[in-house]
């Protein structure tokens, strides 16, 4: 079984294109649902003037027929708006007349990678680099990431998130994975209710403060970071293996999150806090049924799946584009300058929770059709009651005896 996805597309060139292989045949899709979860990813307090311009939808290329995947590839199709506004600048052919580069970027901005990227690839122009690194590009994983979820739903596994940090303000209604006790939200409402927020937060007064943060930032030609609580309801028991270190879950998933642009940290469960308590304040009892009374391990023990809430905190760095530049040096003239200040936004944080909940979705699916296999999605439903029945046959019963 060979599941892999890629993307391809600048932000500012003619469109993104997702490619996602291994999906099984029989899987209903419709591009109403995709296009859903790409307009998620669009909105939240503090983004740019950027998100006025598109209006992100897919277009099937390939993969899809009568409503059904056939278990070939699957191409998606996302156009540029904006590439109306950036054809001379953007056009793949070289201009006959010769002419300079236009809207070239030669004041690399400190933390994004304008300079790494110009000296690795070497560029003149880190337009080359920052077109690519932008993250326009997570539109693409947003589409991949929403087939995985549609695929995950057949099997009752739901991913959401909300916002439980932003602009150093802390959310403490609906948090509580961190703290050992059982996630507060219940399913399926976390999603519905973290999007009802303008900053993706359920916490009200936190929300309030949040938003004014974004705007005094913005006021100051500033932006700012935060921190995501993702969640998985209903993974079953045996997803990754303790075998080999690039089998693990938690080790897929936290590189998963990582390499959204921006984030620079990830936390299962308790995450950090674990190092700081006992052994006894942070592993999670096994009683009766293998049922827990706490998941402080956030879902996963020895890299496998344990059949509790997946519990991720992804933290993003504030974006690095910012209206009041930092110093940097011009790349022409080798000489101290301000950082390039291109249109952008103040805080992408809420977008962010959207993207993680993507990536989720990808390494999930990977995990299970890894594990259970099958060509169609009927025989990968066969495979996976067969041993949710084995696991259900070894549960013993609240009084003792196996069921
Ligand atoms: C981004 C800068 C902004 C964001 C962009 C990421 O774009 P622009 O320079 O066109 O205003 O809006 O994000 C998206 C376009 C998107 O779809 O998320 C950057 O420099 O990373």
């Amino acid at each position: 079984m060979t599941f892999r996805f890629t993307t391809a597309g600048e932000s500012h060139g003619r469109g993104l294109v997702a490619i996602l292989e291994g999906i099984p045949a029989g899987l209903p899709v419709s591009a109403q649902r995709v296009d859903a979860e790409l307009k998620r990813r669009q909105g939240g307090y503090g983004r740019g003037a950027r998100m006025k311009i598109e209006s992100d939808r897919i277009e099937w290329l390939a993969g899809v027929r009568a409503g059904e995947t056939l278990g070939s590839p699957i191409a998606m199709l996302i156009w540029n708006r904006d590439w109306e506004h950036w054809q001379d600048v953007m056009a793949p052919e070289a201009d006959a007349a010769g002419a300079e580069r236009r809207r070239q970027v030669t004041r690399p901005r400190p933390g994004h990678a304008d300079l790494a990227g110009t000296l690795k690839y070497d560029r003149t122009d880190a337009r080359d680099i920052l077109e690519r690194a932008s993250a326009r590009e997570t539109v693409a994983r947003v589409a991949c990431g929403a087939v995985c979820k549609i695929l995950l739903e057949q099997f009752g596994v739901e991913i959401g998130s909300h916002v439980v940090e932003l602009g150093g303000v802390t959310a403490t209604v609906g948090v509580a994975a961190n703290v050992g006790a059982r996630h507060a939200v219940p399913l399926p409402g976390l999603n519905a209710a973290a999007d009802e927020s303008p900053v993706r937060c359920l916490d009200p007064a936190a929300e309030q403060e949040m938003i004014r943060r974004i705007d005094a930032a913005k006021a100051a030609g500033d932006t700012l970071g935060g921190i995501v609580e993702v969640v998985g309801f209903g993974v079953p028991v045996g997803l990754g293996s303790h075998v080999s270190w690039d089998r693990k879950l938690d080790g897929r998933l936290a590189q998963a999150l990582m390499s959204i642009p921006a984030v620079k940290g990830v936390e299962l469960g308790l995450g950090f806090e674990a190092a700081r308590r006992k052994g006894s304040e942070v592993h999670d009892e096994i009683l009766p049924g293998f049922a827990r009374a706490t998941n402080r391990a956030g879902g996963t023990e020895g890299g496998i799946s344990t059949g509790e809430p997946l519990t991720v905190r992804v933290a993003m760095k504030p974006i690095s584009t910012l209206m009041s530049p930092l110093q940097t040096v011009d790349l022409k003239t080798g000489g101290p300058a301000q950082a390039q200040s291109e249109r952008s936004d103040v805080t992408a944080v809420p977008a962010m929770g959207v993207i993680a909940e993507a990536m989720m979705a990808i390494v999930l699916a990977q995990a299970l059709l890894e594990k259970f296999g099958g060509d169609a999605l009927s025989e990968l439903k066969r495979n996976v009651e067969g041993y949710l029945a084995q696991v259900r046959a070894r549960t013993p019963k609240r009084g003792g005896a196996a069921s």
